[in-house]
């Protein structure tokens, strides 16, 4: 990237602590290819706006509870992402589902950090789930996001293995360091030019992916 070039700017998704918004924030100070333009909650109070502010980005609250349904909510969040004029949107533990029309908006240029390895564990609750199920490696991973929940073509995913004697608590903390590796990194290369959504396809450097890139 060249001085005159404009680096690639984000806005961050977060409903709660905010580590994966910390590690961003982290990456940018160290160089990375991308600054964060601004950081938006549904929830008024909590951990990830103070390491916003910190960091001295500009926060907004965009409250779910203040709306009466989810396409008044992604209208306001909407408007809210575009007075920042981002090339990007990352939700980095943002706990609303986004409508249709919102994700349409954004296509192509919305990313999620989803704490499973998907197809596996949609939803919510991942790491407790893949407990119960017995598995033997769990993980996170890093997609596109689509009208269809935790849906999107997968873009990378980082591995844990499960110990003996795991609890959803353990096994999340173990997860969760290795999303903050995952994610700056997957933004990064987005910000380079080398990721793109096409026919319902991630492409890398010019290739459609076949399987997701193993971080
Ligand atoms: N929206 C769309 N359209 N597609 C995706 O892939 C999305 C999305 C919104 C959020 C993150 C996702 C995750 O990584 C995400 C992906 C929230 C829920 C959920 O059930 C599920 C998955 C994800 C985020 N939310 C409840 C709701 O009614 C509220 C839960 C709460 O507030 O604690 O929106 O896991
Ligand atoms: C992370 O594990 C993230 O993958 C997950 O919530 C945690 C947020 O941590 N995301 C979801 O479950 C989305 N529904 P953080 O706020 O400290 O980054």
């Amino acid at each position: 990237m060249t001085e005159t070039q404009q680096k690639t700017s984000v806005v961050v998704l977060v409903s709660g602590s905010g580590t994966n918004l910390q590690a961003l924030i982290d990456a940018t100070a160290n160089g990375a290819p991308f600054e964060i333009r601004g950081v938006i909650s549904n929830r008024p109070g909590v951990r990830g706006l103070e390491r916003a502010t910190t960091a001295d980005i500009p926060t907004r609250v965009i409250d779910h509870t203040e709306f009466p349904d989810r396409a008044s909510f992604d209208a306001a969040l909407a408007e809210a992402i575009d007075a920042f004029t981002p090339d990007l949107i990352v939700l980095a533990g943002f706990m609303r589902i986004l409508t249709q029309a919102f994700v349409d908006r954004f296509a192509g240029r919305m990313l999620n950090i989803h704490p499973s390895l998907l197809p596996a564990f949609q939803g919510l609750h991942t790491h407790r789930r893949a407990l119960e199920a017995g598995m033997r490696e769990h993980g996170a991973s890093v997609h596109f996001v689509t009208a269809e929940l935790d849906g999107g073509p997968v873009i990378a995913q980082a591995r844990v293995a499960v110990e003996q004697n795991d609890s959803e608590s353990s096994l999340a903390v173990r997860v969760l360091q290795r999303e903050h590796e995952l994610l700056p990194k997957v933004v990064g290369w987005f910000a380079g030019g080398r990721l793109a959504l096409r026919d319902e396809r991630v492409w890398f450097d010019g290739q459609a992916l076949e399987t997701p890139i193993q971080c």
